[in-house]
């Protein structure tokens, strides 16, 4: 059976979330690495970065939340997550990347801030500097929502949802996306799916735990 690594307050849940959609059978294997269980000797001998989430799925081990959503849709998820068009597949591959390279170091940064650390030890700078570089981001996908009101073709896929997750970065840290109408509804709809739905209905009550633990 498929087993998912990872705690329901980790990037695991990206993948939880395209398990759900693709309604799979498999086993969560959570890691809580506050405990540092994602550096025990077991676990760095499945994944020697000691990062979390990782899939096994038969021969295959994979890392990097990502693009483990790329094998699922592709093994999975064909003329569904992942597109039967050359064109269609080649997106979902080029907004994925996009997520990872362009949106995430920014939404993940403003975590860092808001989440992370406590009202006085926020860099305001930083802060403003990351917003205005998240603007032509969120501009350049109402281009992409405009032509069809998803990210790779007519109908919802992994681009969409490898975007989406990333996004919700910006959406925990308060980020006001009502300035860009198309992408607010298009994340609306995407993260409001009932597979993330479940999944987030069971983080809730740990990351309120872990919250409280962070901001006292
Ligand atoms: N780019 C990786 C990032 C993985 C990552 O940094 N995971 C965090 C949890 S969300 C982690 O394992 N942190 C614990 C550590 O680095 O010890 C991905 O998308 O999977």
């Amino acid at each position: 059976m498929i087993k998912l690594y990872g705690s329901l307050v980790s990037r695991a849940t990206r993948n939880l979330w395209m398990l759900e959609e693709l309604g799979l059978d498999y086993e969560h294997v959570s890691l809580d690495w506050a405990k540092q269980e994602n550096r025990s000797a077991a676990y760095l001998a499945i994944n020697p970065a000691g990062k979390v989430p990782t899939l096994a799925d038969g021969d295959a081990t994979l890392s990097e939340s990502l693009g483990i959503n790329l094998y699922l849709a592709q093994k999975y998820g064909q003329g569904g997550l992942w597109p039967d068009d050359d064109a269609g597949r080649a997106r979902c591959v080029q907004w994925s990347f996009w997520a990872g390279a362009e949106l995430e170091p920014l939404a993940y940064g403003r975590i860092r801030e808001f989440l992370f650390k406590k009202e006085p030890d926020r860099d305001q700078t930083l802060i403003n500097d990351m917003a205005e570089q998240t603007g032509p981001l969120l501009d350049l996908m109402t281009l992409a929502l405009d032509d069809n009101g998803f990210l790779a073709g007519d109908t919802f896929t992994v681009a969409d949802l490898n975007v989406a997750c990333v996004m919700e970065y910006l959406d925990r840290s308060g980020f006001d996306i009502s300035g860009w109408p198309k992408v607010e509804t298009w994340y609306k709809t995407t993260y409001g799916r009932s597979a993330n739905q479940k999944i987030q209905d069971q983080r809730a009550p740990i990351a309120a735990e872990m919250m409280k633990r962070l901001q006292g």
